[in-house]
């Protein structure tokens, strides 16, 4: 086997987004992107030599052949040793927990998420710490500073390398051990929950429907659900991970997981249903005649987290991201623990989560997770929500509707506009900036304006400052806008607009959300301009 230096060029525009780097899958596969990019990973990490790291991804198109080319490069560029998913397959959270496991150095992830794969749709790398967690954005910088400046990388020539079993091989002077992606996540959530209650749930006839989307969280929901719970054969729903994942979107919100939707809304509704995204990261929560919505999932697994054993303790303290619905706040403030604010994406969780500020941290994107792992966990919340649904006895609808009588409710939507111009998306935030400081005191539909700015987030641990994190407006009374761009798009960009507001009173607890956002969504548009910038009359998705 024969170490090579390839000569390359910088190759322009691979600067890591919300969650790494995410092209078209084409752009990835073109000369040297995906080498140059893992190259610039290595120098964002001082070197690879003498390091171990976890490898893996969520199965779509391009996975394998990515996976050779990244333990060929780890190889030349000195790592001991590489533990690898068999057949190249990790989910996030499962990745996240091998590198804890193992203590590695920290992981490469090969997935582009809730975007679509194909060879024609969407392909993305992301680097983990050896804490578990997604790269912070000094290392991130790291890296894109070196795709700009990285003339060459080094690569071993040598055949591929068998991942289809379990087991350690060679690579040069590196070694290559293939694990089973499913068995340490499972026992990691035999420890967090009663199992055995759950159990019981299922045996009495409890009835649930996990939506996997073809993605990678098949295996991991079948081998928990219905192998160690007891759920029925066919709990689990394309359950088999598939390069295209069928042809849809891997996101679990109501407009890709539509058919899931349909049926707890329909006569032959199970109790409980769930879905899962293309990593196996985000989760949806559904029960018979309902919907939750992420931030109310937050809000509810953070008021009975302790009603299972891994959280018995109580919760040191909770973290949201910013355009998340205030609804956890309310339960922090009740329980008398303390309420983070970050900016989206789960990096900025880390830092609260190593210092056991934060038990748990939850985004309104259907991100949920815990201290267990550096990543939010689909599945996770799922057996939270079971764990509780066994312990209270309680319907999905029951314990939400005893959750908004407890804390009131937070009405809450999120309008994408998708591939819109990126010229004009940056204009209308840019205008939206230069308004900021005249809109406290104005009134719209939606109440007077309390306070405008653009929200920087000041990490309590690190004192490390990341600015530019999103527009928020919010009015008197409880309500918000939040205006923000996604990091996670390939094409043009993607206008998020997150629309909130808050009602405690009981008569206006069961309304639909729509409904009930209305003067809020009117008043976003008379202060952004919203259609006359996108040249869009209405969103692409409602979530
Ligand atoms: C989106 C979500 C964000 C999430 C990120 C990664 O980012 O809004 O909450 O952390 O995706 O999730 P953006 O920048 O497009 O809004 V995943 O499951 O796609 O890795
Ligand atoms: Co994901």
């Amino acid at each position: 086997m024969e170490m090579i230096t390839v000569q390359t060029q910088p190759i322009e525009g691979q600067k890591p987004g919300t969650s790494g780097l995410r092209k078209k899958t084409k752009v990835f596969m073109g000369a040297h992107y995906l080498e140059n990019f893992v190259q610039a990973i290595w120098q964002g990490i001082d070197g690879a030599v003498g390091k171990s790291f976890v490898l893996g991804g969520d199965g779509r198109y391009f996975n394998e052949q990515a996976a050779q080319v990244i333990l060929r490069m780890a190889a030349a560029s000195g790592a001991t040793k590489v533990i690898v998913g068999q057949n190249a397959l990790l989910s996030t959270p499962a990745a996240s927990h091998l590198i804890r496991k193992r203590k590695t150095d920290g992981g490469i992830i090969m997935s582009a998420s809730h975007n679509p794969g194909g060879i024609d749709e969407d392909f993305g790398v992301k680097f983990n710490m050896a804490n578990g967690g997604p790269a912070p954005e000094d290392v991130t910088n790291r890296m894109f500073e070196a795709t700009k400046t990285l003339t060459s990388y080094d690569i071993l020539q040598a055949q591929d390398v068998d991942l289809s079993t379990v087991g350690s091989s060679k690579l040069g002077g590196m070694e290559v051990e293939v694990v089973d992606p499913v068995v340490d996540y499972a026992e990691l959530m035999e420890t967090l929950f009663d199992f055995a209650k759950i159990r019981v749930l299922f045996a009495g006839g409890f009835t649930m429907k996990f939506d996997a989307m073809h993605a990678v969280t098949g295996p991991y929901a079948t081998e928990i659900l219905e192998r160690h719970l007891g759920a029925p054969v066919g709990t689990v729903l394309n359950g088999d991970p598939k390069p295209d994942f069928g042809g849809g979107h891997p996101d679990p919100n109501p407009i890709w997981a539509k058919p899931l939707v349909d049926l707890v809304m329909g006569p032959d509704a199970p109790d409980f249903a769930a879905a899962s995204d293309g990593d196996g990261d985000r989760n949806m929560i559904l029960g018979r005649g309902v919907y939750v919505t992420p931030s109310d999932s937050l809000a509810v697994l953070a008021a009975r987290a302790h009603l299972a054993p891994g959280y018995a303790a109580g919760l040191a303290g909770v973290a949201r991201s910013m355009p998340t619905s205030r609804a956890v706040d309310r339960v922090a403030d009740a329980k008398g623990i303390a309420c983070f604010e970050t900016p989206t994406g789960w990096k900025f969780f880390g830092n609260l989560l190593d210092a056991g500020r934060v038990t748990l941290c939850g985004e309104e994107s259907a991100g949920t997770g815990s201290d267990h792992v550096r990543e939010k966990d689909g599945l996770w919340a799922v057996l939270l929500w079971l764990n509780i649904l066994a312990e209270t006895g309680l319907s999905v609808k029951d314990l939400l509707s005893d959750h908004w009588a407890t804390y009131g409710r937070n009405y809450y939507s999120r309008h994408d506009y998708e591939a819109v111009d990126a010229i004009r998306a940056e204009a209308m935030m840019e205008a939206l900036r230069a308004k900021l400081v005249d809109l406290p005191g104005q009134t719209f539909g939606a109440g007077m304006v309390e306070s405008a700015d653009e929200f920087a987030y000041d990490d309590p641990v690190d004192n490390s400052r990341s600015e530019g994190q999103g527009i928020r407006i919010v009015f008197a009374g409880g309500s918000r806008i939040v205006f923000r761009l996604s990091g996670t798009g390939t094409v043009g960009a993607t206008l998020r607009v997150y629309l909130e507001a808050y009602e405690s009173d009981p008569t206006k607890l069961q309304m639909e959300a729509e409904t009930a956002l209305s003067d809020i969504i009117a008043t976003a548009d008379k202060i952004a301009g919203i259609r006359a910038s996108t040249g869009r009359d209405a969103p692409d998705v409602k979530t």
